[in-house]
């Protein structure tokens, strides 16, 4: 038999109960249904690329469309290399620009330094995040405050890589935070999965002798959407002293490879201090071609092809028998080896 106090604490606590779980449901459902402007403005997050297994990089933005109202704020994280530019056009990553001196392959400036800072209030036309350079944040946020309207942006490193933002009228019902946030993790995730298939396609296609004996090596992958499958196929190839290997980043590839050794890792670029402004940021070691395509390549000898980007080739011929390593020095996991047979 339950006494009074005891009753009177079950009713409280059953009230008490079904009013947290109220609030709950209530904050929930606000939360998941679509809903017309909010009294307070809304965080929406976008992903800018992304990571699967078998080194599997997407190089979309995700979700690669989103709708806000005015006043929102819209935050990218940046998981890879990316910067998040409102612009028509991609630049060019590396310019070599005409001076005084010897001309110096560096970094574009127009993609590497933000034309706006993060946290500010956007009102259209260009405005680039900027690089996630050593000491730069990869979390880049600006507060929509534009007419409702089709707002582009794009990242200059991964051309076709894009996404946009609607601004609709503050009585259109929208996607809430949580649910853009669900379609970015569904979009990349159907990437990333379309990418294993791929993968072991591209796998069993390329440990073939037909394939192995070729002289003929793929940088990553092509056509598998806005995903690049960082490996080399074949990574061994068998040659004789005196042939070549030619490197191919197939047209429909969306990254750019290096082939080189020995591996020179992360020393992209090698800062030049300026007086009174931002630094040149000299093409390092790592990104620096140093040996021409067509070159002949003895035994021991230091490569670096620098960038080959979708659509080029790189061919090196090997002189003398032995067994030759490679990497690409910006995708650590990608290795392979040339093996040089006696003529
Ligand atoms: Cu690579």
């Amino acid at each position: 038999m339950l006494d009074t106090l005891q009753k009177a604490r079950l009713v409280r606590f059953g009230l008490l109960g079904a009013a947290v779980l109220g609030v709950a449901v209530g904050a929930l459902s606000s939360q998941l249904v679509t809903r017309a402007q909010e009294a307070e403005p809304q965080n929406f997050t976008v992903m800018a690329g992304g990571f699967g297994p078998n080194n599997i990089e997407v190089l979309a933005f995700a979700p690669q469309s989103l709708q806000v109202h005015r006043g929102d704020t819209v935050t990218w994280v940046n998981n890879g290399f990316h910067n998040i530019h409102f612009n028509n056009e991609p630049l060019p990553l590396v310019i070599v620009p005409e001076g005084e001196g010897e001309p110096i392959p560096q970094i574009n400036p127009a993609i590497a330094f933000p034309s706006i800072e993060s946290g500010a209030t956007y009102q259209g036309g260009e405005a680039n995040s900027g690089l996630p350079l050593p000491g730069v944040s990869p979390i880049f946020s600006l507060v929509m405050d534009l007419e409702p309207g089709t707002y582009s942006f794009l990242c200059d490193v991964h051309p076709g890589m894009a996404g946009v933002i609607n601004v609709v009228a503050s009585d259109v019902s929208i996607p809430s935070p949580q649910e853009v946030s669900m379609q970015a993790a569904s979009e990349l995730g159907a990437t990333v999965g379309a990418s294993i298939g791929a993968t072991m396609e591209l796998e069993a296609q390329t440990f073939t002798d037909e394939s192995i004996y070729s002289g003929q090596i793929n940088m990553g992958s092509a056509n598998t959407g806005r995903a690049t499958i960082n490996q080399f196929f074949p990574f061994v190839t068998v040659i004789q002293a005196g042939e070549s290997v030619t490197w191919n980043n197939l047209e429909g590839g969306v990254e750019p490879h290096l082939v080189g050794w020995p591996p020179v890792r992360g020393q992209d670029v090698s800062p030049i201090e300026v007086e009174g402004g931002p630094p040149i940021l000299a093409v390092g070691p790592t990104l620096a071609p140093m040996t021409p395509d067509g070159a002949s390549i003895a035994a021991g000898e230091a490569f670096n092809s620098g960038l080959i980007f979708p659509g080029q080739s790189y061919t090196l011929t090997f002189t003398e028998p032995g067994v030759y390593p490679f990497t690409c020095n910006i995708h650590p996991a990608m290795n392979g080896t040339v093996i040089v047979e006696a003529a």
